[in-house]
């Protein structure tokens, strides 16, 4: 009985401890995009039951070393145990439920950052009436009046990548840069393509990533949330100088950002 009583103690204050941990860890960068808070709330649960399962574990067999070792003078043999069946099911039971749920939960939470929008095949093009199509359907294949046609206020960029930097092209103003400037809460669509090999986008503080591919381009939309300057990196060993292929994305305010494209919009150039 008093075993019993300590047992639900000792799960009730591990499963309390773990939630605790799992809520108030502060292991990333700052959010700096609407779906970071996504991210991050998965980061969560991954870790609350991460740690759960490892200080129980841990805890369990620290207990055990203890508490079952040998006594001084004890030379006979240890019980003669064969299988327990409602332990097995429930060894069983309990991972396959984590399991199931955690790969659920972020395949959920995949969709909502929108990872299932698929890349930007060609064979896809005809498929797809999401915002992609919309934005890049009348750029490069498609006509001019389509593009005009189209109403939004999504900023598209191209990405270029090859070795070792990120070109940033605007095709409104006709900038070319190699820092990436966005303004706050104004979604960007970003298409990237490489020049030689596989490169990948990551910034770290958008919680996104995604591959750069020759000859294949690839779609990545986000909406910067907080100003500020954050690193981009590389995150595909691409060759020798892979590590020193970094820039900078400028997230700033509306008026901030129009500064900057009205210095550096060729067209403003020669409109004056
Ligand atoms: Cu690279």
């Amino acid at each position: 009985m008093r075993s019993a009583i300590l047992a639900s103690l000792a799960c009730a204050s591990l499963l309390i401890g773990g939630v605790w941990i799992g809520q108030n860890v502060n292991l990333l960068p700052t959010d700096a995009s609407i779906n970071a808070p996504v991210y991050d709330e998965l980061f969560k649960v991954l870790f609350t039951i991460g740690t759960i399962l490892f200080v129980g574990m841990a805890g369990l067999v620290v207990y055990s070393l203890i508490q079952f070792r040998r006594k001084p003078g004890e030379l006979g043999d240890g019980l003669p145990i064969e299988g327990n069946l409602s332990l097995e099911i429930f060894w069983t039971a309990v991972p396959a439920i984590v399991v199931l749920f955690v790969g659920i939960y972020s395949y959920d939470i995949y969709d909502r950052m929108g990872g299932m929008q698929p890349l930007h095949h060609e064979m896809h093009r005809h498929e797809t009436s999401n915002v992609q199509e919309r934005i890049w359907g009348g750029i490069g294949s498609g006509t001019v009046e389509r593009t005009e046609e189209i109403q939004t206020d999504t900023l598209p960029i191209e990405v270029i990548a090859q070795q070792f930097a990120f070109l940033f092209h605007y095709p409104k103003g006709d900038i070319l840069s190699g820092e990436l400037h966005v303004p706050t809460n104004q979604p960007v669509s970003m298409r990237m393509e490489s020049k030689d090999v596989i490169h990948a986008f990551w910034v770290p503080e958008f919680r996104l990533k995604q591959d750069v591919i020759p000859g294949q381009p690839t779609i990545l939309n986000f909406t910067p949330t907080k100003p500020g300057r954050y690193p981009i990196i590389c995150a595909e060993l691409c060759g020798p100088y892979h590590g020193g292929m970094r820039s900078s994305v400028v997230v700033e305010s509306a008026e901030d950002y129009q500064d900057w494209f009205k210095k550096n919009s060729k067209d403003t150039i020669l409109d004056s």
